[in-house]
């Protein structure tokens, strides 16, 4: 079993166990030891084989989990899932996954209505059955079904880091094969586009033997089409993987064309035509002799078309063609330019890590600094630190600083945005901490104008030198809260308020689209990994691509900057 996969059933677990109302204690243990074996860079087979006492080792993982995970990953089942799982009806678990209904709602839906698809409640909604049902109404029911819409519109959509490890892991493979020259990816996903619709992978070499291969390795769930350039399969983990061979001499330009985006392609050809050439998937050719002036390489494709290289994250037709042409595009910031991660939690809120070993994994990742940024205290959902508790931790975070000389620890706290506007705490404890963040976590349904004031307020609170996923948006899940952002872009570029990239691959917030228009207002970015575990750390991968395709470039970027100049800012 992958590590996905066995998160994926504990994550089933915490939703059994919160239908048959469990404790939150249990509930939440099944949840972090999901979250930390899903992220974790050791594969799960690998640590089980060493025994349930190697599983014990993983952050909030106990005796009992451990032996149960251990029973899991060496033979594919475990006895007090199956047990569980013969508790509650199956449908009852799809049901309480349809955002908005939560397990007391799903639960009261099936129990009355005895309806166990999201097709069911749809129904159901739609002929008002539900809001009769006791403490419903006309406004849940309403509720229900926007969830239900925006739940399909979203649904059909894979997050990236969902699919690129599958995509990568079957590239190499290919190209450990004698017959495989070349394999790259193409796509939405070579683009590194935060939600892709299906994998697509380019090769060339020995025609024939790829494709046997590829239709036939382990991993293939099913063949959805065998053609002699093109085959489709269902990967196990459910993904779709679309490969394309071509020839030697034509990779470069059906890398460039696989590529896209269409938009891109498009005008690319626009130039190609006014310039009196023909560009294809096969090549660049002369308009009127058809000879072939390019292909091999995307490099030369570009050349040839009059622009230097285009990287992939940059090719949407929004504005890359026009900066090439005239020599101004982007330098965007890479990996190795981060300094450190301004968000991180620890399980004095409700992380799986101690304060100590999210440090000790900042040092192995090289970082200058690192800022702790545990929930403020009226986020009780989230295990937020009461005043003493942030305090205290002020206090260790010291200490910590005394004994890891490498690295800055900064504290912090990720406070919570009210209703009105405020944040968690009193002055004299905000200005005990080296930096305050802010994010909303509620009041998503209020109006534009409302929720808008409320983060403005925020931006200006002179303690406040960062908002956390600023619109909320959680992919597939949560349309972000309405926001008048070129307002808060305006106050963030007046206030020095930096503003967040959130590398968390289900939040990816601010989007590209925001970022490229937020550098254009000169707005700063932190990019940070909310890590609730050691190994969501390494989310920020998922960051710096999402910002490459924002347009950002190192003076955007305040985590590419040493840490006087962050502190410089923020002041
Ligand atoms: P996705 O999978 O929906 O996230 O988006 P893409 O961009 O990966 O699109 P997909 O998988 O349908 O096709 C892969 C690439 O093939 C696409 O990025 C560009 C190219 N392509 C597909 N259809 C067309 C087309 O009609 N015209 C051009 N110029 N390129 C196309
Ligand atoms: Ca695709
Ligand atoms: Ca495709
Ligand atoms: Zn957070």
């Amino acid at each position: 079993m992958t590590n996905k996969e066995v998160a994926q059933i504990l994550y089933e677990i915490a939703e059994i166990l919160e239908i048959l109302g469990e404790i939150p204690f249990k509930i939440g243990a099944y949840q972090k030891a999901g979250g930390v074996i899903e992220s974790m860079a050791e594969d799960i087979n690998e640590l089980a084989s060493g025994g349930p006492s190697k599983l014990k080792k993983l952050p909030g993982v106990g005796a009992h989990l451990a032996d149960r995970i251990y029973q899991l990953v060496t033979t594919g089942h475990m006895d007090y899932y199956e047990e569980i799982k013969k508790k509650v009806p199956s449908g009852l678990v799809d049901l309480i996954r349809v955002p908005g209904l939560g397990p007391k709602k799903a639960k009261l839906i099936y129990d009355e209505l005895g309806i166990t698809s999201i097709e069911d409640v749809e129904a159901a909604a739609k002929e008002h059955k539900i809001r009769d049902l006791k403490g419903m109404g006309a406004k849940t029911e309403e509720n229900i079904l926007d969830s239900i819409a925006q739940y399909y519109k979203h649904h059909e959509r894979i997050m990236l880091a969902d699919a690129y490890p599958i995509a990568i892991s079957v590239i190499e493979k290919l190209k450990e094969q004698a017959f495989v020259k070349k394999a790259d990816l193409a796509g939405s996903l070579r683009r590194f586009k935060s939600t892709i619709g299906d994998i697509d992978i380019l090769a060339t070499g020995e025609t024939e033997k790829i494709m046997d291969y590829f239709c036939t390795m382990p991993e293939v769930n099913r063949v959805l089409a065998k053609g002699k350039t093109k085959s489709a399969i269902i990967h196990h983990s459910g993904l779709e993987i679309d490969l394309r061979v071509v020839k030697e001499n034509e990779y470069g330009a059906a890398l460039q064309y696989f590529t896209g985006s269409k938009e891109h392609s498009v005008a690319l050809r626009g130039i190609a035509k006014k310039a009196g050439l023909k560009l294809s998937e096969y090549g660049v050719f002369e308009a009127d002799t058809d000879k072939k002036v390019a292909g091999i390489t995307e490099e030369e494709v570009y050349k040839t078309l009059g622009m230097p290289y285009i990287i992939p994250q940059l090719r949407e037709n929004k504005g890359e063609i026009e900066a090439a042409l005239e020599n101004r595009l982007p330098q965007v910031i890479e990996q190795s330019d981060i300094r450190g991660d301004l968000h991180v939690h620890t399980k004095d809120s409700h992380g799986a890590n101690s304060l100590e070993e999210m440090v000790i994994k900042a040092i192995e990742l090289g970082y200058e600094y690192i800022a702790i940024n545990d929930h403020g205290e009226k986020l009780h959902i989230a295990g937020g630190l009461s005043a003493k508790e942030l305090l205290g931790q002020v206090d260790r975070i010291k200490e910590l600083n005394e004994k890891y000389k490498e690295i800055t620890i900064l504290s912090s706290c990720e406070t919570n945005i009210d209703n009105d506007g405020n944040i968690d705490y009193e002055d004299d404890v905000l200005a005990a901490l080296d930096m305050v963040s802010a994010s909303i976590h509620g009041g998503f349904g209020q109006s534009k104008e409302q929720i808008t004031k409320r983060m403005i307020k925020a931006i200006e609170n002179p303690y406040v030198k960062m908002i956390c996923h600023p619109t909320g948006a959680v992919l597939n899940k949560r349309s972000p809260y309405q926001l008048d952002l070129e307002a808060i872009f305006d106050a963030a570029y007046n206030n020095n308020t930096v503003l967040e990239l959130n590398s968390f691959p289900n939040r990816l917030d601010l989007n590209d689209d925001y970022l490229k228009r937020a550098k254009e207002i000169g707005v700063k970015i932190a990019i940070n990994t909310d890590a609730h575990t050691t190994g969501q750390m390494d989310y920020m991968f998922y960051g710096v691509v999402t910002a490459q395709r924002g347009w950002l470039e190192r003076d955007d970027v305040v985590n590419c900057w040493p840490l006087d100049q962050v502190l410089n800012y923020f002041a």
